[in-house]
C-alpha cells in the first residue's frame, strides 16, 4: 500500500502540515511533464480524477465489445469474421490494461466491476446504442474508433506512467480498427445499390453519437480546466470533436457518403468546418440510463460475469496450487 493511503492520526498530520509544499512540488512536476507513478505522493483529488476517468475508460472498452460481439456470428465472410474477432478481442485486452492502470491507484477491480453491473459506473454513452446492420460495424470502426484515437492519441502524454504506458500500445490497436472500419465502409460503398445506402443508413445513425463521445461542450464540462492543469487531459472536448469533424469530412466525401448535418460548411476564416447544434438532451438521457440499449448492455455484463464465474475460480485454484507446488519445491 502507498504511503498516502496509510491512514494514521500521525500520517494525516504529518501530511496537513506538508501539504502545501507537497502540492507545489507535484505540480512542478507535472509542469515539466515529468511523468507521475504510483507510489509517488499525489493529492488525493488527482488520484480520483484518475480512477474516474481509467475506470470508465475501462469499462467501455468492456461494454464496447457488446455492439460488435452482436455481429460475430454474422460477419458476411470467414475473414471478416477472423477480423472481427482480433478486434473485439483487442478490447476485451485494452479493458483488462485499464483495469490494472486503476489499480495502481489503489482502486479494486472488484469494486469498479460492481459499481459497473449496478449502474452507478459511466461508461461511453455511444455504446448504448443498437447495432442493426453490418454496415454498423463499418460506421463504429471508421467513426467510434476514430474518434476514440482523436481522443486517446493525446492521453498517451497523460501525466500518469501506468496510463500513458497502457495508451500507447491501445492506440496502435485502435488504428488497426478504425482502418478495419473504414475499409468495410469503402467496400460496402464500391458495392450494390442497397450496399451503399446501408453504409449512408449507418452513417446517419452513428454521426450524431460519434460526436457526443467527446464530452459536453467546454462551457458545461465539468472536469475538463482541472484534468489539463494536471496534464491528464491535453485539450478541451470541443477541440477534439472540432478535430474529429475535419477529419471526417474528407473521409467522406471519399465514400461519396454524405454526413447527415445540413449545417456542415467549411469556414474559410477559421480552415475548419462548423457543424449543427448536437443535441444535448439525447446525450444527458442516454448518461441518465435511458438511451437505447442501456438496460440490455448491463444485463448482458452481469450475466456474462456471473457464467464466468467458475473461470474466475478455477483461475485461482490453479494459482494457488502452483504457489503450493513451488513452495514444496523451493
Ligand atoms: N459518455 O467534465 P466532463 C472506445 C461524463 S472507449 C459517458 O467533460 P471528462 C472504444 C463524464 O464522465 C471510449 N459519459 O468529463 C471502445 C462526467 O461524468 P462524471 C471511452 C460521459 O472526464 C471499444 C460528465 O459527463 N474513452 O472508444 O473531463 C470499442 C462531465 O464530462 C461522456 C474514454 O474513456 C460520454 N461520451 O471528459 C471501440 C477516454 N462524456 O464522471 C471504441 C478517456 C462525458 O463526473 N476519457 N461524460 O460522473 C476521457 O477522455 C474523458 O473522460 C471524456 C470526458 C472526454 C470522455
Amino acid at each position: 500500500m502507498y504511503s498516502q493511503f496509510v491512514d494514521t492520526g500521525v500520517e494525516r498530520m504529518r501530511c496537513a502540515e506538508e501539504l502545501p509544499e507537497l502540492e507545489r512540488a507535484f505540480q512542478d512536476k507535472i509542469d515539466s511533464d515529468i511523468k507521475i507513478e504510483p507510489k509517488d505522493w499525489m493529492p488525493e483529488a488527482y488520484r480520483q480524477t484518475l480512477v474516474r476517468q481509467i475506470s470508465q475508460h475501462a469499462h467501455s472498452e468492456i461494454v464496447g465489445m457488446l455492439p460488435e460481439g452482436n455481429w460475430l456470428t454474422r460477419a458476411p465472410s470467414l475473414r471478416r469474421k477472423l477480423i472481427l474477432l482480433a478486434k473485439v478481442q483487442d478490447e476485451a485486452g485494452h479493458g483488462l490494461y485499464l483495469y490494472s492502470a486503476a489499480e495502481t491507484l489503489g482502486a479494486s477491480r472488484e469494486a469498479l466491476i460492481e459499481a459497473l453491473h449496478a449502474g452507478k459506473a459511466k461508461y461511453s454513452s455511444i455504446f448504448n446504442y443498437p447495432t442493426l446492420s453490418w454496415a454498423d460495424v463499418g460506421a463504429i470502426g471508421w467513426l467510434v474508433d476514430g474518434a476514440a484515437l482523436i481522443n486517446q492519441i493525446p492521453l498517451c502524454r497523460c501525466s500518469y506512467g501506468p496510463y500513458a504506458r497502457a495508451m500507447v500500445r491501445i492506440c496502435k490497436e485502435e488504428s488497426f480498427h478504425q482502418r478495419q472500419g473504414y475499409e468495410i465502409m469503402l467496400a460496402l460503398c464500391a458495392g450494390s445499390a442497397v450496399q451503399k445506402r446501408m453504409a449512408q443508413d449507418a452513417l446517419d445513425r452513428w454521426w450524431w453519437p460519434s460526436l457526443m463521445m467527446f464530452g459536453p461542450p467546454d462551457a458545461e464540462s465539468i472536469h475538463t480546466q482541472q484534468a489539463m492543469r494536471w496534464k491528464i487531459k491535453r485539450h478541451t472536448n470541443d477541440e477534439l470533436r472540432q478535430k474529429f469533424v475535419d477529419q471526417s469530412v474528407p473521409q467522406a466525401d471519399y465514400l461519396e457518403l454524405t454526413l447527415p448535418d445540413p449545417a456542415l460548411k467549411r469556414n474559410e476564416q477559421t480552415g475548419h468546418y462548423d457543424f449543427g447544434a448536437i443535441d444535448w438532451s439525447e446525450f444527458w438521457s442516454v448518461l441518465k440510463g435511458d438511451g437505447p440499449c442501456n438496460r440490455q448492455r448491463i444485463a448482458t455484463r452481469r450475466q456474462a460475469y456471473d457464467e464466468g464465474r467458475w473461470v474466475r475460480e478455477a483461475a485461482l485454484a490453479y494459482g494457488a496450487k502452483q504457489d503450493r507446488r513451488r513452495a514444496e519445491f523451493s
